[in-house]
């Protein structure tokens, strides 16, 4: 029962819940590999020594978490295709029958091309990979874009440049510092190329999911106030800039590329205009100078030569996870970046938001998302043309190098018999979206 209503939000607006396929499809056999598969065979690169062979099986349980997902009561179900798959026999027959499936339950697809799980024959420092990136996305709109309602082209480019490339926490596990930066280019290049694509193939309703939060600087001193500016740059500006103004930040934009005059035409590409831009919000980060040592972040061990440091944010609850519980510096999120991009920053759906706690009476995750639905709210009442909401996730899953020791579900998995429980926020929400109609 909701008993302190959450206001009303503008009609049409979507609410939804997202998932991976790398994280929950399991059915490795049935698809070529990918830098995860190769990455988590490598002993201790995940903290459990996991792997994302079976995660919650959904390739073979789909329908049952169709089911659940119609009985949530939610509009949309994001979820991401997998690029090795679409590469093996049969591939794209999985997400035909899953995509039937949702729009039979009265649930909209929504579609992210690329959620990290890279073909192994590629590698994003190729440029090529762009190119490859607006096939695979044609022959999937080609088959899936009469049903699919909303397209996003990448999730969270950054993690994937930052902790993938440059700092080796994740697959496909290198350690290239600033020399990764050209993965990016060639993300935001791939989006743009399968923007057009898309709209090529018919398909329309197109974004892109980053992950965004407030960077805080530890101290108004010069040192905590250049080092918290340089990780904001990071963390964003690196990718909107560019898809929003046509450019990057100060300084950047000549690290990009091999040449230069790549990058001012690839520019024009990137900043193909999207439909909507989709933003990805767990926390936000206090950030000062540089502290000589190495820094355990979010499960991370972050080298000591990084240029800032990763401070502490106190008296705020944390998630198991320890990231800090923060709901209104979402509001500061999105009514900054309205702030920033004026009239450039097209409609926002948040595309991913929530917390990892354990047990199936969440307590922790209902405040989480209450907390956070409510600093929505007071972003759309600033003015903030906000969209949608979707919460990660529908299911407890494979949180890549972390293993299954992080639960992030509406819905608990029984890793041994991958049996679903629906947990007391999965009940928190479905009345939530009961009483908004
Ligand atoms: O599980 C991840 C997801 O794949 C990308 N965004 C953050 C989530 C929680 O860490």
């Amino acid at each position: 029962m909701v008993t302190n209503p959450i206001p009303q939000f503008p009609a049409g607006f979507l609410w939804g819940v997202s998932t991976s396929a790398h994280q929950i499809e399991g059915a490795a056999d049935a698809r070529e590999p990918s830098v995860w598969d190769v990455f988590t065979a490598e002993p201790g690169r995940v903290k459990d020594g996991s792997t994302a062979a079976v995660a919650c099986d959904h390739y073979h349980r789909y329908r049952e978490d169709v089911a659940l997902l119609a009985d949530l009561g939610v509009d949309a179900y994001r979820f991401s295709v997998s690029w090795p798959r679409v590469n093996s026999p049969g591939g794209l027959d999985f997400y035909d029958r899953l995509v039937d499936e949702l729009c039979a339950a009265g649930v909209r697809p929504v579609v992210t091309l690329f959620h990290w799980d890279l073909p192994v024959t590629l590698d994003w420092l190729e440029r090529d990979t762009a190119s490859r990136f607006a096939d695979y996305a044609s022959a999937v709109a080609g088959r899936l874009g009469d049903r699919v309602a909303k397209w996003i082209t990448l999730n969270e480019p950054a993690e994937h440049t930052l902790l993938g490339h440059a700092l080796g926490a994740h697959a496909p596990g290198r350690r290239l510092m600033f020399d990764a930066l050209p993965v990016a280019h060639h993300q935001l290049l791939a989006h743009g190329l399968a923007v057009r694509a898309l709209r090529a193939a018919g398909a329309g309703d197109i974004g892109i999911a980053n992950s965004h939060g407030p960077t805080w600087p530890a101290s108004a001193t010069p040192e905590d106030m250049a080092a918290a500016e340089f990780y904001d740059v990071l963390l964003n500006r690196l990718f909107s800039d560019p898809l929003l103004l046509g450019r990057y930040p100060e300084g950047i934009g000549e690290l990009m590329a091999k040449s230069p005059e790549d990058v001012a035409t690839d520019l024009k590409v990137i900043a193909e205009p999207v439909d909507w831009y989709g933003i990805n919000y767990y926390a936000p980060t206090r950030v000062g100078a540089p502290q000589g040592e190495e820094i355990a972040f979010g499960g991370l061990s972050l080298p000591s030569e990084l240029p800032f440091s990763v401070r502490e944010i106190e008296g705020r609850p944390v998630t198991d996870f320890g990231w800090p519980v923060v709901p209104e510096a979402l509001t500061e999120l999105l009514t900054g970046f309205r702030e920033r991009y004026g009239d450039r920053l097209p409609p926002v759906v948040v595309t991913e938001n929530g917390c990892s706690c354990e047990g199936v009476e969440d307590r922790e995750r209902i405040a989480y998302l209450d907390g956070h639905i409510r600093a929505l709210h007071r972003a759309v009442e600033a003015g903030v043309d906000v969209r949608g909401y979707f919460v990660w996730s529908l299911l407890d899953n494979f949180e890549w190098a972390e293993g299954y020791a992080r639960r992030f579900g509406l819905v608990h998995v029984d890793y041994t018999t991958l049996e679903r429980t629906p947990k007391a926020s999965y009940g928190w929400l479905r009345d939530l979206l009961r009483a908004r109609r």
